[in-house]
């Protein structure tokens, strides 16, 4: 056994003898969840999943962050490769994984080097500046103590990366026509990248967002609504994620 694992890993994890994703569906987790059900659809591929007790502080516990030792969820840990268990952290580090181990039509990625380049860089965007703000935003308006300068900081920073996507989407700038998707060209292509971003955006009035403010974003709205009627969106980000009593 690799020490990967210890006494008190929950044997689901440490039995798993495919790819095993360890998830709580929040925006972060269900970026992966999403992509999993995307391969499932394209191509049969099967996992098995762990939903992570929060409640518990379950990300943080030994056996836990033997996995991530960022104690944060999503993890994947692929027990298919050669060798030992592999895990890996980070949603767009296992975003590129997935699809670089199963997306062999590039179906939700792209073979041509640049237009894979742009997928990276609208995920890298996400990562990098698109989630921390927004949850910081979510922490703070949930905290006890309201710190309004905080909150209006991050609130703005949120608002004003909503508005890069949509320069992206409009197609001003640089396109002569408005996008579908972030990344790809022409009209672009469902790919990680929009993948990346939904489950965050698609929460925005859950975040305190109103209809009014998203009104100035008319093509990150239209996205949102191409991508929520996908069959594979609708069951990562649905029950089958949530925790069973
Ligand atoms: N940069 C990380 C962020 C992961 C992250 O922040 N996950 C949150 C859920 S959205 C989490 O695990 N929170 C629990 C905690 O902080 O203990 C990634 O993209 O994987």
């Amino acid at each position: 056994m690799s020490n990967l694992y210890i006494e008190s890993t929950p044997s689901e994890v440490s039995k798993a003898d495919g790819i095993h994703l360890l998830t709580f569906s929040t925006p972060n987790g269900q970026k992966v969840q999403i992509l999993l059900e995307e391969l499932a659809l394209l191509y049969g591929v099967e996992w098995t999943t762990t939903i992570i007790n929060f409640a518990q502080n379950e990300q943080k516990e030994d056996w836990y962050l033997r996995l991530n030792p960022n104690g944060r969820i999503p993890v994947i840990v692929d027990n298919t490769s050669k060798g030992n268990p592999f895990p890996v952290i980070e949603t767009s580090a296992e975003m590129l994984y997935l699809a670089e181990k199963y997306d062999k039509d590039y179906a939700l990625s792209f073979q041509d080097p640049l237009e894979r380049s742009q997928m990276i860089q609208w995920l890298f965007f996400w990562h990098g500046s698109g989630a921390p703000p927004y949850g910081q935003l979510w922490y703070f308006g949930n905290a006890k103590e309201k710190l309004p300068a905080v909150i209006e900081r991050f609130r703005t920073e949120t608002l004003r990366v909503f508005g890069v996507l949509e320069l992206r989407l409009s197609g001003k700038n640089s396109d002569e026509q408005p996008r579908e998707y972030l990344a790809g060209s022409g009209k672009g292509m469902y790919s990680l990248a929009d993948i990346g971003a939904y489950p965050w955006v698609a929460k925005w009035e859950f975040a305190g967002f109103e209809k009014k403010e998203m009104e100035d974003f008319p093509n990150v709205l239209a996205w949102l609504e191409r991508i929520e009627q996908r069959e594979a969106v609708k069951t990562g980000t649905g029950d089958k994620y949530q925790k069973k009593p």
